[in-house]
């Protein structure tokens, strides 16, 4: 347990976007940068960053291994469930967690992309985040086949939800952009406010956008940071 400390809680940052378009490289680069403005800060990645859910991504993304749909949505929410704790004692004690995926990417791929019903999706992920929403997400937009071939995955081929179709793919990338339409967070309040980010242009650069945007939000949370070269 995490002794909370004085002081405000902390922020909820998730960077969301199909594969491959540099969340986890921009979650370094935003908790680098957070680190220089002095905010205590921690990266999260889903599925994973618990020990119940590194088991569990490694069943998830084992090519070998066949996963029905609704398994497979079961899956993602437990290790979801077993790291909110985790997340509320960072928040307490006043953390920026970084988030290298959450709840959007189940919203993406297991109801856009595998088919899933969203009210029961929705519903079920509702019980695993237990009425939590981040307090941002950036969906990074990068073309979705470009974001494909960036990952060499150790030269183990693609894992077991990359080799699905194209069309799954496409309709991922899609569902992303449909969140970020004013309409879509209208009628979905649970996932607070998410905001796109250009994810083109080299490392740095992104990391500049990424940075413009969480700033836009709060404007003094990097005034000790030095600018990205
Ligand atoms: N999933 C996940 C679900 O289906 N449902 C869910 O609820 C959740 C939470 C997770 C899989 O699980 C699915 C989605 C995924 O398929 P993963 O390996 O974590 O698996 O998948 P990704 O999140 O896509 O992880 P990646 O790390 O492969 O992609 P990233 O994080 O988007 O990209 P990143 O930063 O690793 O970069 C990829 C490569 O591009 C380079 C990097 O150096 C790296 O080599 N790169 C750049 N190169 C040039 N210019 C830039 N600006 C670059 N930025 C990065």
């Amino acid at each position: 347990m995490i002794r909370p400390a004085a002081g405000h809680r902390g922020r909820m940052i998730v960077l969301e976007g199909a594969e491959g378009v540099g969340k986890t490289t921009q979650a370094g680069h935003l908790a680098a940068a957070l680190r220089e403005a002095d905010a205590p800060v921690v990266i999260v990645r889903e599925p994973g960053a618990t020990w119940l859910g590194e088991k569990i991504r490694g069943l998830l993304l084992d090519a070998r291994v066949d996963i029905e749909p609704p398994a497979e949505a079961f899956l993602f929410l437990a290790a979801r469930a077993q790291l909110m704790s985790d997340i509320r004692d960072h928040l307490e004690a006043g953390t920026t967690v970084v988030a290298d995926r959450f709840f959007l990417s189940t919203y993406a791929y297991q109801i856009a992309g595998r088919g899933l019903p969203a009210d029961l999706i929705q519903s079920a992920n509702q019980l695993a985040v237990g009425g939590f929403k981040p307090d941002l997400t950036l969906v990074l937009n990068f073309p979705v086949h470009e974001g494909l071939g960036r990952k060499g995955n150790g030269g183990r081929g693609p894992d077991r939800i990359e080799q699905a179709s194209a069309a799954f793919h496409e309709s991922v990338a899609a569902a992303f952009q449909e969140f970020l339409t004013p309409e879509w967070q209208r009628a979905h309040p649970e996932c607070g406010p998410v905001a796109g980010v250009d994810a083109t242009g080299t490392e740095a650069a992104v990391a500049r956008k990424v940075i413009a945007t969480v700033t836009e939000w709060w404007p003094s949370l990097f005034e000790s940071a030095p600018l990205l070269g």
